[in-house]
């Protein structure tokens, strides 16, 4: 029995975390039949989602889930792609995964407007009194981790310039594909896929998010996905 914990639907996605949904997309692309659930914070390995739970087993990491599926269910994520197609796929998935990530970050923890109505949200649960002293703690703390990768020392025109770039580098790999890598997808497309879409939500203001907007190439590639793969849910431009 497959379990992948997530943290579930949010801002108008049907997870609010690029990673779950990437790793919810690489499940639907598998075909294996599995059960999304609610991530616990107090079993996750790493303490992150995604995870999954593999009867008795869990993996941790929406790279290692897929490591798993190819090598204890016989998945095939390659699409039949050649090695040197492949390698380009992953220094994609990487430049999303360990760069646009930060970005998205800035985006939704870091300002105040998005982080009010978005990630705040999610202490909804802690007693009132204590929740604006929680807002600032977790604030501080990614704005910590935004520093030390280094995306959080500069301005807002200097990370659009490095998030656009990181964008114009997927919609030049689209533009003559269905696909990240060709006609056919693979595993690397349920990166690329959850990423764009996750900084695509309207639900947040954000000049990333206007930008994906403004480019056919980039949004018909989320609309084709959502609807192969999420097609309960409408895409919102
Ligand atoms: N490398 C991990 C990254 C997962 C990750 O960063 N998940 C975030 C949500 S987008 C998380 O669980 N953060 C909780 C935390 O850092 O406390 C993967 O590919 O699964």
């Amino acid at each position: 029995m497959l379990e992948l914990y997530v943290f579930g639907p949010y801002f108008g996605l049907p997870d609010g975390s690029p990673f779950c949904l990437k790793a919810l997309t690489l499940m639907k692309m598998s075909g294996l039949p599995f059960e999304p659930r609610k991530m616990k914070f107090g079993e996750a390995p790493k303490g992150k989602a995604p995870y999954l739970k593999d009867d008795s087993k869990i993996i941790a990491d929406s790279h290692f889930i897929q490591r798993h599926l190819e090598d204890q269910h016989g998945v095939d994520f390659s699409g039949g792609y050649k090695p040197a197609d492949l390698a380009k796929g992953w220094a994609v998935a990487r430049m999303l995964e360990e760069h646009f990530y930060f970005l998205s970050m800035h985006i939704r923890w870091l300002r105040d407007h998005n982080f009010y109505k978005g990630p705040y949200q999610f202490f909804a649960g802690a007693p009132a009194p204590l929740r604006p002293l929680i807002g600032r703690l977790v604030k501080r703390s990614v704005a910590k981790r935004n520093q030390g990768q280094g995306l959080g020392r500069h301005t807002d025109a200097q990370r659009f310039e490095l998030g656009k770039g990181d964008l114009d580098a997927v919609e030049a790999m689209l533009s003559k594909n269905r696909y990240i890598l060709g006609d056919k997808v693979c595993g690397i497309d349920a990166t690329v896929f959850g990423f764009l879409w996750a900084a695509e939500a309207p639900f947040f203001e954000s000049e990333i998010g206007d930008y994906i907007r403004s480019r056919p190439v980039l949004m018909n590639y989320i609309t084709n996905m959502a609807e192969r793969y999420f097609p309960e849910t409408k895409v919102a431009a």
